[in-house]
């Protein structure tokens, strides 16, 4: 069985961890109540990624928490990895799936409401609406949707949801009020000097915002 939490989504970016090790950062994320983790590594070697993949499904499985490959679906298979991430661009979703197995979780970003509209008729677990605010992060995005954005994509999606850029503890909130069932954040853990407290403070917004609190 598919058994994933969006509500706290982590992507890694090594690039911005302060020079601590990648296991370290996740591990502390989750400690702190992240839900999911995605393997994003740009500047890599398919050797590193994978080496990488490895590494952080041994350190996720004590709890039980799923680990989410980008875009390579060769080495989320060659990890056994529990998802894979796909974008506009990416491998089709389609092939993806067969390829992968039905009980695997696919995501798909989504730009705009016609992606969502589009991945309607996907063989999708959940999409990332992508991006919500401009971010230093990645700056090669669409154009940032906004909550507004969140709003429309969310009203007509089928599938659940988690919005990407420029998340943080000041905006969590209004993510999950506009309808996201989670958030996804890069620097707003990964950056922070303390990853525990930063996904704990995060997980603690999203919490009580689901309750309406
Ligand atoms: N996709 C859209 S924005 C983004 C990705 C991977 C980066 C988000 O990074 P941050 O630091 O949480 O704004
Ligand atoms: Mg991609």
């Amino acid at each position: 069985m598919k058994d994933f939490d969006l509500s706290l989504y982590l992507v890694t970016d090594r690039s911005l961890s302060l020079n601590r090790p990648l296991e370290y950062v996740v591990e502390e994320a989750v400690k702190g109540g992240v839900t999911m983790v995605q393997l994003r590594e740009k500047d890599c070697s398919s050797k590193e990624f994978y080496e990488l993949a490895v590494r952080l499904k041994i350190c996720l499985k004590p709890y039980k928490i799923p680990l989410i490959i980008n875009d390579r679906l060769d080495i989320a298979l060659a990890c056994d990895a529990e998802g894979l991430h796909i974008g506009q661009e990416d491998i089709p979703c389609a092939i993806a799936r067969k390829l992968f197995g039905k009980h695997k979780i696919i995501g798909l970003s989504v730009e705009n409401v016609q992606d969502a509209i589009d991945a309607n008729k996907l063989d999708v677990d959940y999409i990332g609406i992508s991006p919500v605010f401009n971010t230093s992060t990645k700056t090669d995005t669409a154009q940032a949707l906004g909550l507004d954005g969140i709003r429309k994509i969310t009203q007509i999606s089928m599938f659940p949801s988690v919005g990407i850029g420029g998340i943080n503890t000041g905006n969590a909130r209004e993510i999950i009020q506009a309808g996201a069932d989670g958030i996804s954040v890069v620097s707003a853990i990964m950056s922070a000097k303390e990853p525990l407290q930063a996904a704990s403070q995060l997980s603690e917004i999203i919490t009580l915002s689901k309750k309406n609190i």
